[in-house]
């Protein structure tokens, strides 16, 4: 604490500012406004759900099963909310968040449509001035970007693309009204997490579908389903300890941290075998992960297990050529994000569904009738882009925000995000990051995550009132050790050296940095824990609107 008087607080139109009205920017407004804080949220959608209320293209649904990909914070929400499937789909997610909105009454406090452009700390208020595409200009003390880790969807700049004569579409801002296949001449280009699940769909529709694959993935399946209401009565009677599990877990989900992990390489093959089997025939992609950790950290260990998905592709898809192009070898199993699908390999049985390898055969131009690659010309009535994200940085990068001395973030980033835990950034006083880079963010049950960063946050301005300082301000060491710490984590795992969004390959010219923190959402929960129970060590607390 750098001074002992305390000087009037400077008159702000809220005490915070949320960015975003996805699972994050709801419950920091539901949080905030319990805690007696009045906070604004602006989102650029037409409604909340982020996410799920951008991502309505055919299969969309999440990975992370229902009764886990939900909010813990209230058990009556918990125990009223009927969830139809294993991993329900996009509509329903969305229809969950909407009730979400309207149960805490949350909507009066979310102004949609609205675009925050800009927000600059005035130093000599101690305050955030918020600018929207709007023309509104707001004050805040506090600033909170809950603008995702996956919401800046790239743009498809693939050339001659404005010469399509055809419809195109991009699966992160699929149109709300339903968009018929039937009978069309379908192109997909991307075979990452989102592909993976519109193609399985979009071949049941069209009169052909031709994928464009750059790199082929891993996938297990989801083996989804209906969740029967005995299951569901089950896991509701059981859920204090169930979410209790997810927090303390590698990746948010209910698997417990093994005690005293085997090196999947010392286990014999047969069992392994068995292991590898009775998870395959369950569904589901992060037990399959949380089952053998040091798949990602040692690569004998990768070559078993993705040896085994190999085989299972091999096994499905009929067409030996096909299924070659379709067994992953650029990248060890779990280096890009592992999918999970319904029936993606079986699609390719099909006789109206071909596969396109651009390595072998780049896009050359997109034409006014198809795609050329550098073999072919592939007639088409409609284009897909499942082509991704600008992750972890871009929606952040998109806004003008300034902190100390006008220092611009993307400036501050420029060699990569630097954060202290992923939820503050040294020359940005009072300005919170949900899920923020250098956090396990992505590389978990994103729900578990946003929950612990939210009630972070909120303990963090309770504690700030309480005792009557006005700024928080990640200190620099503090924020150059966490990043430090980030790096070894990673770079003591196979995940660095792999060309994914993770860290930022997809995007010509970002910055190689690793991104997620890879050392476990229980145990970064503890150091979190920590840091608030020690005063908020490595954070310069001040009486004054600005630390001295
Ligand atoms: P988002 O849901 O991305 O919401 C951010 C919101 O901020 C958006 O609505 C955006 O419009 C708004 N916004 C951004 N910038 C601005 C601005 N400048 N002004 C105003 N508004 C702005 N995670 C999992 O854990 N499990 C899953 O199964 C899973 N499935 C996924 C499936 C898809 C298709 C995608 C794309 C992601 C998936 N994820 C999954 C990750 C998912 O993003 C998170 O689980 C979670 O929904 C993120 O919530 P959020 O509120 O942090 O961000
Ligand atoms: O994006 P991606 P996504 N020419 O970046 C290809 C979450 N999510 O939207 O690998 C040709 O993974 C690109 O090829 P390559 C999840 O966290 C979850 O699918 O770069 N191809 C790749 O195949 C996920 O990881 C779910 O060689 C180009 C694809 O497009 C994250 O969101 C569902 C190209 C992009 O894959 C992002 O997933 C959906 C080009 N110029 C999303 N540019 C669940 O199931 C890109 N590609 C929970």
């Amino acid at each position: 604490m750098n001074d002992s008087r305390s000087p009037p607080q400077p008159v702000t139109d809220f005490d915070a500012v949320i960015v975003g009205a996805g699972f994050a920017g709801l419950y920091m407004l539901h949080k905030l406004r319990e805690a007696g804080f009045s906070a604004r949220v602006f989102e650029a959608g037409t409604g909340v759900g982020g996410t799920w209320y951008w991502n309505r293209y055919p299969g969309a649904r999440c990975d992370i099963e229902s009764v886990d990909y939900s909010y813990s914070f209230s058990p009556e929400l918990e125990q009223e909310w009927q969830w139809s499937e294993r991993y329900p789909r996009q509509p329903e997610i969305l229809a969950y968040l909407n009730h979400v909105a309207d149960r805490f009454d949350l909507r009066r406090d979310i102004h949609l449509e609205t675009r925050v452009t800009a927000a600059h700390f005035d130093e000599s208020a101690g305050l955030w001035r918020i600018e929207t595409d709007r023309g509104q200009r707001v004050t805040a003390r506090y600033c909170v970007m809950a603008t995702g880790c996956l919401s800046l969807p790239k743009r498809p700049d693939f050339p001659g693309v404005d010469q399509f004569a055809g419809d195109w579409y991009l699966t992160a801002a699929w149109p709300k009204q339903d968009v018929d296949l039937t009978g069309k001449r379908v192109g997909v280009i991307g075979t990452g997490s989102t592909a993976i699940q519109v193609i399985p769909q979009v071949a049941r529709q069209a009169a052909h579908l031709t994928v464009f694959q750059r790199t082929a993935n891993f996938s297990v399946p989801a083996r989804n389903g209906p969740l029967p209401q005995s299951d569901q009565q089950r896991i509701k009677a059981q859920y204090p300890s169930r979410r209790q599990l997810s927090r303390e877990s590698l990746f948010g989900v209910p698997v417990a941290m093994p005690a005293a992990p085997r090196r999947t390489r010392d286990i014999p093959p047969d069992e392994l075998r068995q292991t590898l089997e009775t998870l395959w025939a369950q569904g589901g992609a992060m037990s399959l992960l949380a089952a053998a950790p040091d798949v990602i950290a040692d690569a004998e260990a990768n070559t078993l297990v993705a040896d085994f998905v190999r085989e299972k592709i091999r096994a499905t898809v009929k067409d030996p050529k096909v299924s070659a192009m379709l067994c992953p070898t650029t990248h060890p199993l779990g280096t890009k994000r592992l999918c999970l699908d319904t029936e993606y390999y079986e699609t390719y049985n099909r006789d109206n569904v071909t596969l396109v390898d651009l390595r072998a055969t780049p896009i050359e131009q997109i034409t006014e009738h198809g795609l050329r690659t550098s073999a072919a010309e592939y007639p088409l009535d409609v284009l897909i882009f499942a082509t991704g994200f600008d992750a972890m940085t871009g929606a952040l990068n998109s806004i003008d925000i300034r902190g100390r001395d006008g220092l611009a973030l993307k400036q501050a980033w420029a060699g990569g995000p630097q954060t202290y835990l992923g939820l503050a950034s040294a020359g940005f006083p009072n300005m919170f990051l949900i899920t923020g880079p250098q956090s396990p963010s992505v590389f978990s049950n994103m729900v578990v995550s946003i929950e612990q960063h939210v009630e972070w946050i909120a303990g963090c301005l309770a504690y700030l009132r309480e005792h009557d300082l006005a700024c928080i301000e990640a200190n620099p060491q503090a924020q150059a050790g966490w990043v430090a710490h980030v790096a070894d984590v990673a770079n003591s795992t196979l995940l660095p050296q792999t060309d994914s969004w993770y860290v930022g390959a997809n995007v010509p010219g970002k910055p190689r940095v690793f991104t997620p923190y890879l050392g476990g959402v229980g145990p970064y929960r503890q150091h979190c824990q920590q840091v608030a129970a020690k005063g908020y060590e490595g954070f310069e607390l001040s009486r004054q609107p600005v630390a001295a």
